[in-house]
């Protein structure tokens, strides 16, 4: 056997012996780096006579292609072993009931599920969910919305001021989610169908107040709006959200500036011991505020009264979660006492969908 014969076969042996990609890479350097055994025979080269060097030289050549596709090959036969290797080790039986731990311990705030409810339920009327920020300026959260200056709402009595800034502005805590959909109004051309859920604040702080609280509201912008719609998608709402066939409700005329004609709405009840039942029953709970989308509100957006109308409500997440589970009190919610959390909160593989069922 010739010396090159020789080499090769010790060479691929080798080869097909490495175990992982470090050794094939001391292998490589050890071939074909600069001090490297194929590298040093390609160096005798220049000391051969020309009849010897038209011999060696395209059998040398051949030694490095085949040696470096040796190589290659062996790398990603190591890399399908290793990849096998992984996929076995991280196989997961997605049908195993879940393991004792944070999956299985921890809840869900009532609030977050009802929120999680309430956009299922929208979602599946074609609403998509709007957010903006907390800290909001007088314009988004009172002018663009027809509060003037006058108004009870905006005295330092209801609402939380920051510092005055140097330029002169004076910044809130939003006191509702109002402000989003202004936003979404200024940089949007109708249609809009929109709900925009979130905390809020108000200086207000007893049985029935904490100075933050969670709201949704939501706004429909088109050509063709009414009353009608409104009722129907409340409805269908409160049909939902409360997982009953049937809800009596009653509308009840109202007064907001930022909506004219102006709504109040109540649902009925009954009370049964210390249970309530949602949507029979002789007694009224109001559960939410609506109405026809101001002219003016429309005109301080940008749009024609003429061309656009909408409809809008605003409801308590927070009272609307105390009304579905039955918890008494307020305050409880933002207390992080694990035992109400583990009483009252949900399972996180628990997501609420229409189809999957809101609250099972
Ligand atoms: C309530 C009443 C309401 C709205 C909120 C709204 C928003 C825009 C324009 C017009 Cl951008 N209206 N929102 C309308 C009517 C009532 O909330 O009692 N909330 C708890």
């Amino acid at each position: 056997m010739s010396e090159i014969e020789t080499l090769e076969a010790e060479l691929i042996g080798a080869i097909d012996g490495a175990a992982d990609e470090a050794a094939l890479e001391q292998l490589r350097i050890a071939a074909l780096g600069k001090k490297g055994s194929i590298s040093a025979l390609m160096k005798s080269l220049g000391g051969m006579s020309p009849d010897e060097r038209k011999v060696m030289g395209p059998a040398l050549n051949g030694l490095k292609t085949r040696i470096t596709e040796a190589i290659g090959a062996r790398k990603s036969h190591l890399a399908e072993i290793a990849l096998d290797a992984r996929l076995a080790s991280e196989f997961v039986d997605v049908t195993l009931p879940t393991r004792d731990g944070p999956l299985r311990e921890g809840r869900i705030h009532p609030i977050s599920q009802v929120t999680e409810e309430i956009e299922a339920i929208f979602a599946d009327m074609g609403f998509s969910v709007a957010e903006g920020p907390d800290i909001e300026d007088e314009h988004h959260n009172f002018d663009a919305l027809n509060i003037p200056e006058s108004h009870p709402a905006r005295q330092m009595m209801d609402t939380f001021y920051m510092p005055e800034r140097a330029d002169g502005k004076r910044m809130v805590l939003r006191t509702h989610t109002s402000p989003v959909q202004i936003r979404k109004m200024e940089n949007t051309e109708p249609p809009i169908r929109i709900i925009a859920p979130g905390r809020v604040y108000r200086c207000d702080y007893d049985q029935t107040h904490t100075p933050m609280f969670h709201q949704v509201e939501g706004l429909v912008i088109d050509k063709q709006t009414h009353m009608g719609q409104l009722k129907w998608t409340l409805e269908e709402f409160c049909k939902a959200f409360f997982e009953v066939s049937e809800v009596k409700m009653r509308f009840r005329p109202s007064h907001f500036p930022f909506t004219e004609p102006s709504a109040e709405v109540d649902i009925g009840h009954a009370r049964v011991g210390n249970q309530i039942k949602i949507g029979e029953g002789d007694e009224w709970l109001e559960i939410l505020g609506c109405g026809m989308v101001h002219p003016q509100v429309l005109r301080n957006v940008g749009y024609d009264p003429e061309i656009y109308q909408g409809y809008a409500f605003g409801m308590g997440i927070d009272r609307l979660a105390m009304l579905k589970y039955g918890m008494p009190d307020l305050r409880a919610f933002f207390n992080s006492d694990l035992r109400w959390l583990k009483h009252y909160g949900f399972s996180v593989l628990d997501v609420p969908s229409l189809v999957g069922g809101l609250s099972s």
